[in-house]
């Protein structure tokens, strides 16, 4: 496809291999020319991943959603003692686990809220059960921000904390918490979560670890352009450091139920752009991934011409972004995957979480 004339530099950048600027994000994000910005993160995506899209066999849990930090943008929080609030016994957990093809799945993805009293034996037991009970199962659990707030509430450092819970079984973490990292935007929306820099020193001690991340960025909400351009190239630099990160996920906001209700839900034009120059500015990421319950089966489907590679899983129950008004499904078929995969004319590959399983179906 003709790359718009007004994109001629950054063209010419990522046919070299060349890494884009901050200003040329900047650019990127205010540039009419969507569907040459899509064409140039489809260079890219096809550079790295040929015509392959994957997406993975996995049971989402949420353990609690009893947490202490009730960010702005969150409708899945309650506070202790509200109605709705919950928090699942061990029992419950490998009830969940197992009630979706017996628990022959490829990945646990857990995600829950910061419960002030549950301690790290809690968490410890539940994966070391989960372990024991399906032991082929990659367990990708507790985003940064709980595994800080875990640590601050044992006594313990993040090192730590992270050690014990990979002795316990542990695979590898999630990318949620990370939101936006600019301090006066995150403290408009999350004032009382961890900073972005600890969000990243968090992520950096696990890839020390050698426990691999996902990585996210919440957007379509009161964020910038310039604050969207900057948590990527910050992301970028702390690849460049670890390379811990296996995939980056664009989160698209849902605002229903949350203080910021005002708000519109993000287009298609947005979800489409927010992960094509997230496929332009992550040079050093392999993976993108478009996120089918947040942005819809549609968008993820043509995210495969825009620069991802990935639009996850069959999930089965996820109560975060569908608290927040989600109007899609809670789980996809396998063979729904591979349908709006093929009919890109990409190649399905069904894969585990680490990207070294993969099998072509
Ligand atoms: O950190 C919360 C986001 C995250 C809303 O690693 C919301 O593959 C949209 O970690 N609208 C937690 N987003 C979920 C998470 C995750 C999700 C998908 C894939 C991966 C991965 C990880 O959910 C939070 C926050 O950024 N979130 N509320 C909302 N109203
Ligand atoms: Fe708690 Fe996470 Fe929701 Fe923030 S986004 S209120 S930390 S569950």
């Amino acid at each position: 496809m003709k790359i718009h004339p007004s994109l001629d530099s950054i063209r010419s950048k990522v046919e070299n291999a060349e890494r884009l600027s901050f200003e040329d994000g900047v650019a990127l994000f205010s540039s009419p020319e969507l569907l040459s910005i899509g064409a140039l993160a489809n260079i890219v995506r096809e550079r790295k991943n040929g015509n392959r899209a994957y997406f993975i066999t996995n049971r989402h849990i949420n353990p609690t959603n009893i947490c202490a930090n009730r960010c702005k943008f969150c409708a899945f929080s309650k506070s202790s003692g509200e109605e709705g609030a919950y928090t699942m016994e061990l029992d419950a957990i490998l009830k969940a686990a197992s009630d979706f093809q017996q628990g022959n799945v490829s990945e646990f993805h857990i995600v829950g809220g910061l419960h002030p009293d549950l301690p790290l034996d809690y968490y410890e037991k539940m994966l070391s059960a989960l372990k024991e009970h399906f032991p082929e199962v990659h367990i990708q659990a507790f985003t940064a921000v709980e595994i800080a707030y875990l640590a601050k509430i044992s006594n313990l450092s993040v090192e730590n904390t992270l050690v014990r819970l990979q002795k316990a079984g542990l695979d590898s973490i999630p990318g949620g918490g990370a939101e936006i990292f600019n301090p006066s935007t995150r403290n408009k929306i999350c004032p009382e979560k961890i900073s972005g820099d600890e969000w990243l020193k968090v992520m950096q001690t696990a890839h020390q670890l050698g426990i691999r991340s996902n990585a996210t960025m919440l957007y379509g909400h009161v964020e910038s352009v310039e604050d969207r351009v900057d948590h990527l190239v910050r992301l970028r630099e702390l690849q460049d450091k670890t390379n811990g990160f296996l995939t980056f996920i664009p989160l698209a906001f849902h605002p229903k139920n949350t203080d910021l209700d005002t708000m519109e839900s993000t287009t298609g034009q947005m979800d489409l752009r927010v992960l094509a120059i997230s496929r332009l500015m992550l040079d050093n990421f392999d993976h993108i991934k478009a996120f089918w319950i947040m942005v819809g089966p549609k968008i993820a489907q043509l995210s495969l011409l825009f620069g991802a590679d990935d639009i996850d899983g069959t999930v089965v129950e996820e109560k975060i972004t569908h608290s927040a008004g989600a109007t899609t499904a809670e789980s996809m078929a396998r063979q729904t995957f591979i349908e709006l995969i093929k009919e890109t004319g990409r190649e399905p590959y069904e894969r585990d979480t680490l990207y070294e399983k993969l099998v072509k179906v």
